[in-house]
């Protein structure tokens, strides 16, 4: 699809050019871009003072060398990235990825979704992402502690409690926040909230695991409440088992619906008993075992390798929780075909614009990840708070806060899509809506 409007449009060309071989940063500037036509004709001096330009530019990129020593002697060298994309409402705020497809397009990509998605919670908190292509897998505690410890060792010059607040995405748990917070403490001499997801001894918050998941079906509830409809009963696939995917399973089952299907990047489970998601918990947070083993106790199941194919199961919800674009066309329709009725992203950008386009099309309910799985960060916030504060709030006053701020970003992403002419388009809402928050702010500050 192209940007009906010739500004956004050149501008788009001017990303291409300017950014070659990253086509998930394009991707995801391409969405938004086409999103905010309508608003930058009602509001041109958005285009006029230059915010357009300044949006896609992120405010600085760190790039680092991070070498480390494994058990057996042997060095290794990784990449670090922080890309420190926008602060015009907050300080940068965002995950670090550890995967080994990780290079600095996909963390430019992760950083201008984090804009908007921060941006909708309501929260001062501005957009950040970083990580670097290390694999956890496979590696003993003492080798990850290792790497944490010299990836920060260059990371603590660039980020504060008030600068910049790193937290967990993919690779990167409670384990790695814990060997992170440690050295940042200890070259700092300075206990203060500066990443986000930490232990609940160190000044972690309650439900800060959980509020990816729980966030997505609060999130996806409120959606299906709109249209007359619910969890209740219905079948659910959700594909990932890390930390999005094992919470939303769990609240989608509180809310009363059946969740026959999870993954990991060897292949998935299909279990029309429902999942037993105390299995994948022990499974994944404890012994970081694969999917697979889920057959040993459960011989009922079934296994298959290779994750496509999730989407082929009849379901009445899907709820992408794994990675970027593992959700296509195909599979989009294979979906429809089945009935489905409802997709809502937990994972960034897991649907391509072909899957989108082809939800939207045939009328099934589409919850972007930038507003649906916001939850997150959302509780990050929360938690930044209180560490401020010195200060802690009970798991169901956390959990409470989380509720109210997704049913009111829901409210505004749907009211944002009905004032600019797309009404029930939660992606045009949720662009526009993320938008104008941070722009308005820049346009405050004149050019910087
Ligand atoms: P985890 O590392 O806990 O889990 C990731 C899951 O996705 C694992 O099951 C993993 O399988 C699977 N996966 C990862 N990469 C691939 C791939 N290339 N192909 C197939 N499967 C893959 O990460 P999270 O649950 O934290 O993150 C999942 C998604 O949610 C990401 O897109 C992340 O950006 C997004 N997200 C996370 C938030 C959070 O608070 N954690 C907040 C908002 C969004 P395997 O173990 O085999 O690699
Ligand atoms: O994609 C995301 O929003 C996250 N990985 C969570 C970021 C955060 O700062 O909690």
């Amino acid at each position: 699809m192209s940007i009906q409007n010739e500004y956004l449009s050149g501008l788009m060309d001017r990303v291409v050019a300017r950014n070659p071989a990253e086509p998930e940063f394009h991707q995801a500037v391409r969405e938004v871009l086409e999103s905010l036509v309508p608003v930058v004709e009602a509001r041109p001096e958005f285009i006029r003072e230059g915010i357009m330009d300044c949006l896609v530019e992120p405010e600085r990129i760190i790039k680092f060398r991070v070498p480390w020593e494994d058990e057996k002697g042997q060095i290794h060298v990784n990449r670090g990235f922080r890309v420190q994309f926008n602060s015009a409402i907050g300080p940068y705020k965002g995950g670090l990825r550890f995967h080994p497809s990780v290079y600095e397009g996909i963390i430019k990509f992760l950083g201008f979704e984090q804009i908007f998605k921060n941006s909708l919670t309501g929260l001062p908190i501005g957009g950040g992402k970083g990580g670097s292509d290390f694999d956890p897998k496979g590696k003993t505690d003492l080798e990850v502690m290792r790497f944490c410890q010299s990836f920060m060792t260059e990371l603590f010059k660039y980020i504060g409690p008030d600068t910049d607040v790193p937290a967990g995405d993919i690779g990167v748990g409670g384990r790695e926040i814990g060997y992170l917070f440690g050295q940042y403490k200890r070259l700092r001499n300075e206990f203060t909230g500066v990443l986000t997801g930490k232990g609940l001894t160190y000044g972690g918050s309650l439900a800060r695991t959980e509020a990816t998941g729980y966030g997505l079906c609060y999130f996806t509830d409120c959606m299906l409440k709109d249209a007359g409809r619910s969890f209740e009963g219905a079948t659910v696939v959700i594909s990932g088992s890390g930390n999005v995917a094992i919470y939303a399973c769990e609240k989608a089952t509180q809310l009363g619906a059946r969740v026959v299907a999870m993954s990991d990047s060897g292949g998935y489970i299909y279990d029309r008993d429902g999942i037993d998601l105390a299995c994948i918990k022990q499974l994944k947070e404890v012994e970081r075992k694969r999917i697979s083993a889920y057959l040993d106790t459960h011989p009922n199941a079934e296994y298959h390798a290779g994750c496509r194919d999730i989407w082929n199961i009849p379901c009445g919800i899907a709820l992408p929780c794994a990675t970027q674009n593992e959700l296509d066309e195909q599979s989009a329709k294979a979906l429809i075909a089945n009935g489905c009725f409802c997709v809502a992203e937990g994972a960034n950008m897991p649907s391509t614009p072909e899957a989108v386009h082809a939800f939207q099309s045939a009328g099934v309910l589409f919850a972007p990840a930038k507003a649906a799985n916001a939850g997150g960060v959302a509780t990050s916030a929360l938690e930044m708070s209180q560490n401020s504060m010195r200060f802690y709030w009970t798991f169901q006053e956390v959990d409470e806060h989380l509720k109210k701020i997704m049913v009111d970003l829901y409210h505004n992403a749907s009211s944002a899509a009905a004032r600019y002419g797309a009404p029930g388009n939660l992606v045009a809402g949720a662009n526009i809506a993320g938008f104008l928050k941070v722009g308005e702010s820049m346009l405050a500050y004149g050019i910087v």
